[in-house]
């Protein structure tokens, strides 16, 4: 009865186990359909190592097969010695070289790629933005221009371009899997990686090192737009009125109270480079809220009203005055406003 127990067990895991990792291979969050330079780099890496592998898999299943059914003690030779062999120098030869031919195979490619992927000699040629990791969001900062943004990295396609990654508390992994492989971001050093997509798209980018208890909610959205709608995307990011009025009188509320409770302490909106929250020039553009939760207004009253049940332990929480939901509706009218460029993840295909 138990062993039957424990094969149901089995079972049952490898299905939920199944299911559970079928949901990676969403696409935009892939590392097996690469649409970006490091990424494509790691898959041909990927598979070569793997028909490596594979063939080294079958010729040693091949070998201990017939080993197994031509050496097999045999009915009336209970009592046979076999011929007692030490050393055959030709073949101890074949089994020294066969595995250094191969590991040569998936050497040579791999320290090509590694050394392709960290060069960094034509970075001033090059868009070149500062990342900044904070628990539990994303800052870019477009070095030479007045553009700071949050949460949605806008890049144009078929570019490369040099991100300098630094982190405002503690160790933060910077990973864009269908584009690019994974980069440290480091609170002592800044590390650069260059990324490159080949097509437009909005693709998801993960925080691929245990940061603290919202870790895994530390999501953001790289989103590439042809070359002419980035260009105008930085043009309208440039020109934002950081103190404009919105047309609607529940907006115009809605900025009163965002002034009035403390929200400008830690949110800049325009090119301030006041970073303790995201910055929020193009808030009514994201393609999600904090990273992770649908854009809607309902969802931002949600956010305002107590982040900390969606992202616990965030730095948010307990540093603002209670807000009625009355006065979060507004303060959400005014802020889905906030849209100062017509490019938007939508153009890029979301
Ligand atoms: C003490 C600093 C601080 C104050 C004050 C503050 N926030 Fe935040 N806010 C943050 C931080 C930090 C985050 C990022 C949280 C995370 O994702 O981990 C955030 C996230 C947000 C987001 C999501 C942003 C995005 O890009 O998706 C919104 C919207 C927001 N805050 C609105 C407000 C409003 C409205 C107020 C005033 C009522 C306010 N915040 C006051 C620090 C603050
Ligand atoms: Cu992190």
């Amino acid at each position: 009865m138990k062993g039957w127990m424990g094969k149901f067990k089995g079972l049952f895991l490898l299905g939920s186990l199944a299911l559970v990792l079928s949901a990676c291979g969403q696409e935009n969050l892939t590392a097996l359909e690469p649409k970006g330079y490091g990424a494509e780099k790691a898959l041909d890496l990927i598979i070569l190592t793997t028909v490596v592998m594979l063939f080294v898999l079958v010729i040693v299943m091949l070998i201990y097969t017939a080993v197994l059914l031509r050496y097999r003690k045999k009915k009336g030779q209970e009592n046979y010695i076999p011929k007692q062999v030490e050393g055959n120098k030709a073949l101890e030869t074949i089994w020294t070289v066969i595995p250094i031919i191969l590991l040569i195979i998936i050497a040579v490619p791999t320290v090509t790629a590694t050394f392709d992927l960290a060069d960094e000699t034509g970075a001033s040629d090059h868009l070149n933005i500062q990342v900044t990791g904070n628990q539990y969001w994303w800052h870019f900062n477009y070095e030479g221009q007045e553009i700071q943004t949050s949460q949605d990295l806008y890049i144009p396609a078929g570019e490369k371009v040099y991100l300098n990654m630094k982190s405002s508390d503690v160790i933060h992994s910077f990973w864009v899997p269908s584009i690019s492989g994974k980069m440290d971001v480091n609170p002592e050093n800044e590390n650069t990686m260059f990324i490159e997509a080949y097509e437009e798209g909005v693709y998801w980018g993960k925080c691929a090192e245990l940061c603290g208890p919202s870790h895994s909610l530390m999501d953001f959205k790289v989103v590439v737009v042809s070359q002419e709608e980035f260009d105008q995307w930085v043009e309208d990011m440039k020109n934002v009125d950081p103190k404009a009025q919105p047309q609607d009188a529940v907006a115009q509320e809605g900025q009163a109270l965002f002034q009035e409770n403390n929200c400008m302490g830690c949110h800049a909106i325009g090119s301030s480079p006041a970073a303790v929250g995201p910055n929020l020039t193009n808030f009514g553009s994201r393609s999600k809220i904090a990273g992770i939760l649908e854009p809607t207004k309902e969802n931002l009253v949600r956010w305002i009203m107590d982040p900390e049940e969606i992202k616990p332990g965030n730095k948010m929480t307990g540093n603002y005055p209670d807000v009625s939901e009355e006065e979060a509706d507004k303060i959400a009218e005014y802020l889905l406003q906030l849209e100062p460029s017509e490019i938007t993840p939508e153009d890029a295909g979301k």
